[in-house]
């Protein structure tokens, strides 16, 4: 008998590694999953609706009156919260820059078919909500908890498996990274699409950690089995390779695009004479930014650094560049407290998961602009 699991694992429906033209599969989820305009690099806080999306299966409608956070097993006093309870306990709200694991996945050759991110899927917002570890304690974890699990109320299936969207994290992990609870984005409530009515927030890891549409708490007495945690999100050398866990964002900076733009190459047209160029750098795990560069294509400038808001939220840089004439490929280069610098190449890694590496941008300079 055919099973699901035969139906939706067919070979070559989620090609191992490819090269060469995007396929309608990858090209539908880009359509799905758009990313942050890098022009929006330019405020501290990226506007609501130009976040970039990541959303595996559909967005579920889940009824803001209605929805219930429920503690269940594992826990010795679970309990259920409505929104409105939420809302009635101590509130916080924290900038945090939200990065996707594979964002820069492109260029990472071959690439794995799955969304196909260049640089875009990054995004800072002001998230507002309440500590998770107080509520997790009020709930009393069982003495042999391991693992607290995180489960989403959408479900769908990968590499033939059905299931919810699910992530865990250790208390110790919940405690130390500051997780939170979170109804609001930028003073409003969730959108859809970011997970209304209820997400968490784990400032300082890539975005999968960052369960949207919560459903359910549940503690654990031996570590989680979910597809999202073990079968996913690992930085692999091949496709059997068990892996390790991909956790903390690597330290990366962005640049926003100087000049104009070509409609399609998106290559940057620019007048020569003075120019400030300027972007966003981030780490992961607290890490602040040290030392952003900027290369001009002849040679490395230092940028000035203006420290984020929170400990969580990216570093803007600017550098004055005097533009002369010709064809110049402009990238930026991030370091961080731990001394991490972004690499040069992307390094290889078989679900284009971490890629770090410097950003490019193709810009043309001329001494007067002809338009
Ligand atoms: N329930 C659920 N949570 C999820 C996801 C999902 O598909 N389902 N995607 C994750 C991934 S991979 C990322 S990068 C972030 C993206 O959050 P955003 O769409 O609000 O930017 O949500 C995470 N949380
Ligand atoms: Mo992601």
């Amino acid at each position: 008998m055919t099973t699901l699991s035969d139906i939706f694992n067919t070979p070559g429906a989620r090609a191992d590694a490819q090269d060469g033209p995007f396929s309608d599969d990858e090209l539908r989820l880009s359509n799905r999953n758009s990313g942050t305009l890098l022009e929006m690099l330019k405020h501290d806080v990226t506007p609501t609706g130009l976040h970039y999306l990541l959303i595996h299966f559909d967005v579920p409608s889940l009824d803001t009156q209605t929805h219930t956070l429920k503690f269940g097993s594992g826990f010795g006093a679970p309990f259920s919260l409505s929104l409105d309870d939420i809302r009635a306990l101590p509130q916080i709200t924290m900038p945090v820059t939200l990065e996707c694991a594979g964002n820069g996945r492109t260029a990472v050759s071959p690439r794995t078919r799955s969304m196909p991110w260049s640089y875009e899927a990054v995004g800072t917002s002001e998230w507002t909500g309440t500590l998770l570890a107080p509520l997790i304690e009020r709930a009393c974890p069982n003495a042999d908890t391991v693992e607290i699990v995180f489960t989403g109320a959408d479900r769908g299936f990968d590499k033939g498996v059905e299931h919810a969207f699910g992530r865990s994290l250790t208390l110790e992990q919940i405690a130390s990274l500051d997780v939170l609870l979170v109804h609001e984005m930028n003073g409003q409530p969730l959108l859809p699409q970011h997970g209304a009515p209820l997400r968490i927030i784990v400032p300082g890891w890539y975005g999968m950690a960052s369960v949207k549409w919560l459903s359910t708490i549940e503690a654990l007495n031996q570590p989680y089995q979910g597809l999202q945690q073990v079968g996913t999100y690992r930085y692999r050398n091949h496709k059997d390779d068990p892996g390790t866990p991909v956790t903390s964002l690597r330290v990366k900076s962005l640049m926003e695009p100087p000049g104009i733009p070509d409609w399609s190459t998106r290559n940057r047209y620019l007048k020569a004479g003075p120019v400030t160029v300027a972007g966003r750098a981030w780490s992961g795990n607290g890490s602040s930014i040290s030392k952003v560069e900027f290369n001009d294509g002849k040679r490395w400038h230092t940028a000035q650094l203006t420290p984020p808001a929170g400990r969580f939220g990216w570093t803007r840089w600017v550098c004055q560049w005097e533009a002369v004439p010709g064809e110049h490929v402009l990238s930026c280069r991030a370091t961080d407290s731990n001394g991490d610098t972004q690499p040069l190449e992307p390094r290889w890694d078989a679900s284009g998961f971490g890629n770090n590496a410097v950003q490019q941008v193709n810009i043309y300079v001329e001494l007067s602009p002809r338009v």
